[in-house]
């Protein structure tokens, strides 16, 4: 049934490779029909007595072999095997050179992986076995080879030839053609390999590093995007300095190039010297680009950047260590975005992204620890989990030690581990040796799948002034079936006194108090902490900055909440009451729902509302998003069954009486914010746009059609894409003649820009009225949209499938058949964009038996069909639960 009989891979069956590859030499003859690659590997057998014995089993898939010639002998064809997607060489010297010629098809490759073609010209994607779509290869991260490149191709069509490391000859070369010689001086594995040939422009800048190397950046894009690069440039050159100025960590090379192509599986790709990004992640200005999608373009050019160290100078033994460079590197980018723009926001953003994605995929069929120990297709495993739940453990080694102690244990890092490939429990032991901190109990972090719920009760007694936190954490059941024990929980809080103010938190058994902030170390299933001289009851303030990827239970009651919101010195945890208050009420709402009750508007949400709205003092983008309701879902998590149609109307209910009894004071915010001068890309400007549009949201969530009119001003005068957008994304949610002006309007202006125009589908995808579905089968057909392109892929089917639960699970069931469809339709044309839709079905067991029954048909439709890749299978088939998770 599958065109590739399904294998799991396990963690414990690793063992180092039994050849290595020192040296790699790459002739690339590029072509429109047919490319030729000469590969010439320096081989030699491992000597590590731990490794593989046996022969050498290089992997290759879709190539057509041409020739190979072992030190520089022919080989005839008993001399070799060649497997569906292997070569392997029975008997071999110790050491010997390999010659291999293989023609590929980069013009037909509609995978985007390995070698192909994006908008006319040549890139690569290799990340994690795409080099074997190229060469016959020891495709694995724990072979580092030093690279010789050249590359040939037609003058005329691809004027730019780029790979990795330093230029080293180009010239002319036979009919119309020519060559440049690229040599990469670092070792790395085959995964940061990439070429790139084609009609690009490039802007150009100089970065010099605190030891003094001139290092020349060049950001390449289409000649008509040059006027959209500033930006990028601009944070590439701030990464750069905040990776020495936090990390000590310079760069090592004379250049740094980045290209921008619009066919791309993911965000961007570390290879090392010549970054590969998807264009949303590099291009901006203000007619086009978002204020989150300036910050998403800093965010994303900070990341790869930081993998020159994290992941590339040290790389991993095997992909079961993926959040070694992953889970780290996002913490890193964190830590800078917080570092540019703001912490508190930037803390409120992960976490709540957190909560809306990784928390479910932890509770799913695809739950996993950060650190998986097998799996069936690698590419399924670049997950929430791996990225974020990663970077919260990361965190958590960096709340546990403290800053300098982390920063130290970073420089033993590298310090023991520059050029190798490693794993985890590496990187563990150096934080370990270097700070002196034990982490043994907290290495569960890396082997026990689901999120923890850490369930706290409080206790004061007035007699001896004494306040005891009673915490107990508990960990749900995964589908691997694994017997948890309890984690070592960094639990950050401080106690509040009735007028707001923090008491010294002084524990049982110590001379005095310590501060006023304090980590506990919550280590057993239930546990004590019991605090003394606390002059009144206290109203606790926990998990501060979300100091742990965990659920809290709390018995905190609304007034507490409210009390918090308005008074902790913790701008996270003032944020986080107000959500939790709103999530307790939306609760209500959904129950009130579906027992046919009335629903009304709590006055303490409406006063706290109030207060955001009056306080001129807030910060204007944390009063937005103090504003903004907990998201569908982070909600639906909350429920055993989730009804969407329930939670749909309860938060719209609550959005539009927050509009109806708020709606002076919101045209006030909405009025002052308005800001009609210059489009200003800094703290301060954001926040008011985000504040001025959060209240048109509000004013647009009423009934009344009064504040259409304002929308379509908005839309009509806006001189920026993220007003322009708002406006445009208010006005989808209602039936109006302005939402068809608007959105004609956009598309006539805009349809010249792809990038624009996936935000046009993306709004449309969204929108909760009833006849989406059938707009987005309608804008499937648009002569815009192209399902070979991620990029419209998302924006049109992963928003609607991951992002519209009321319209995807309509009772009917004919939006799971359309993505089934697509799914089918995406499989063999890109099998890792088909899982990514797939995995759209992955909550089905959470609905109720109806659409449980209307989901299962659909995946086992998938499963049945012909063709079927591994990266799909695995999804669908974990989600029907055929395939255990198990180590
Ligand atoms: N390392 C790449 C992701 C590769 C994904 C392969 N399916 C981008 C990043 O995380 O920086
Ligand atoms: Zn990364």
């Amino acid at each position: 049934m599958n065109e590739i009989n399904p294998q799991t891979k396990y963690l414990k069956d690793y063992l180092p490779p039994a050849f290595l590859i020192e040296h790699v030499e790459l002739d690339f003859h590029l072509d429109e029909e047919g490319s030729i690659v000469k590969a010439r590997l320096s081989v030699k057998r491992n000597s590590n007595p731990d490794a593989e014995q046996g022969p050498l089993v290089l992997s290759g898939r879709k190539l057509e072999l041409l020739g190979l010639a072992l030190d520089g002998k022919a080989l005839a064809e008993g001399e070799y095997a060649l497997g569906k997607e292997t070569l392997t060489l029975a008997e071999t010297p110790e050491s010997f050179t390999l010659d291999i010629e293989t023609r590929i098809h980069p013009e037909t490759n509609t995978s985007l992986e390995g070698l192909y073609k994006s908008s006319g010209n040549f890139c690569t994607q290799c990340e994690a076995e795409g080099f074997r779509k190229i060469t016959y290869f020891l495709d694995r991260p724990d072979v580092m080879a030093r690279y010789r490149v050249r590359v040939e191709a037609n003058a005329k069509l691809y004027p730019v030839l780029l790979s990795n490391g330093n230029l080293m000859e180009s010239g002319d070369s036979e009919g119309g053609r020519h060559f440049a010689v690229w040599e990469d001086p670092f070792p790395k594995p085959c995964y940061l390999f990439a070429l790139v040939a084609g009609d690009l422009a490039c802007r150009e800048d100089h970065f010099t590093t605190r030891s003094g190397r001139d290092v020349t950046l060049r950001i390449y894009v289409h000649k008509a995007d040059l006027d959209k690069t500033a930006h990028a440039m601009v944070s590439l050159i701030k990464s750069m300095k905040w990776d020495e100025d936090v990390y000590g960590l310079e760069y090592d090379l004379d250049i740094f190039n980045i290209v921008a192509v619009s066919d791309f599986n993911m965000g961007a790709m570390e290879n090392k010297s010549l970054n590969i990004f998807n264009s949303k992640y590099v291009l901006a200005k203000p007619e086009t680009a978002t204020d989150a999608d300036y910050v998403n373009v800093e965010g994303v050019i900070a990341h790869e950047y930081f993998h020159n160290w994290t992941g590339n100078r040290v790389t991993l033994s095997s992909w079961f260590h993926l959040s070694l460079k992953e889970g780290l590197t996002v913490f890193r980018d964190q830590g800078f975005t917080a570092d540019m723009n703001s912490e508190a926001v930037e803390r409120i953003q992960s976490v709540s992204i957190l909560r809306a994605a990784q928390f479910p995929e932890d509770a799913g069929p695809m739950a996993h620890p950060i650190r998986p120990p097998s799996y069936i297709e690698v590419n399924n495993f670049y997950t929430t989990t791996v990225y974020e739940k990663g970077a919260e453990v990361i965190r958590m080694v960096h709340t546990l030690l403290g800053p300098e102690k982390y920063r130290a244990g970073m420089d033993l890092y590298f310090e023991r581990h520059d050029g190798q490939a490693v794993t985890t429990h590496d990187f563990v032991a150096a934080m370990e040796d270097a700070s002196g901190v034990d982490l043994g109990q907290f290495r569960l972090w890396y082997d026990q799948a689901g999120t923890p719920t850490l369930t706290i009760e409080r206790a004061y007694d007035p007699n001896d002034k004494s306040y005891t936190l009673t915490v107990q954490q508990s960990l749900p059941e995964t589908p691997d079936g694994m017997q948890k024990q309890p984690m070592h929980i960094p639990l950050a809080m401080g106690l509040l006194n009735e007028s707001g103010d923090e008491i010294p938190l002084r524990l049982d058994g110590e001379e005095k108090p310590v501060g006023t902030h304090r980590v506990l170390d919550v280590k057993s299933a239930k546990q004590s902490f019991r605090f003394v001289d606390v002059p009144c009851k206290p109203v606790p303030s926990l998990l501060r900055k979300f100091s742990a990827p965990v659920y809290l239970k709390t018995d905190l009651s609304h007034n507490e909440l409210s009390f918090l919101m308005a008074n902790d010195s913790d701008s996270f945890n003032r944020w986080e009451a107000g959500q939790q208050l709103a999530t307790d009420l939306l609760i209500g709402l959904v129950e009130d729902c579906r027992a046919g009750r009335k629903l009304n508007l709590a006055p303490v949400l409406e006063s706290a509302f109030r207060s955001i709205l009056e306080d001129r003092s807030l910060d204007p983008e944390l009063a937005a998003l103090a504003l903004v309701l907990p998201d569908v879902k982070t909600l639906a998590e909350r429920f055993k069954v989730i009804d969407p149609d329930a939670i749909h109307r309860a938060r719209s209910f609550l959005r539009g009486a927050l509009g109806d009894s708020l709606s002076d004071l919101l045209l006030d915010v909405y009025n002052e914010n308005q800001m009609l001068g210059d489009y200003i890309i800094d703290g301060e400007s954001i926040g008011k746009r985000r504040l001025k549009n959060s209240a048109l949201s509000y004013l647009m969530a009423r009934e009344s059609d009064e504040a259409v009119p304002l929308a379509m001003i908005q839309y009509e005068n806006a001189n920026n894409m993220t007003d322009s957008a708002m406006a445009l994304a208010t006005l989808s949610w209602r039936d109006c003649p302005e939402r068809e002006l608007a959105f004609a309007n956009f598309y006539a202006r805009w349809h010249a820009d792809d990038l624009v125009l996936d935000k046009w589908f993306t709004i449309q995808a969204m929108s909760p009225l009833p006849q989406t579905l059938s707009e987005v089968q309608r804008l499937a057909e648009h002569e815009s949209f192209d399902i070979k392109n991620p990029n419209k892929v998302r924006a049109l089917l992963s928003a609607f499938a991951h992002n519209n639960a009321v319209r995807f699970h309509d009772k009917s069931g004919e939006a799971y058949c359309y993505i089934a469809d697509r799914v089918i339709e995406l499989n063999a044309l890109n099998p890792q964009v088909a899982a990514k839709l797939v995995s759209a079905f992955n909550s089905w067991r959470r609905f109720d038996p109806e659409r449980q029954a209307l989901i299962q048909k659909q995946l086992e439709r998938i499963v049945a069909s012909e063709g079927l890749s591994n990266n799909v299978y695995e999804i669908a088939a974990k989600a029907l639960g055929r395939v255990a998770s198990r180590a």
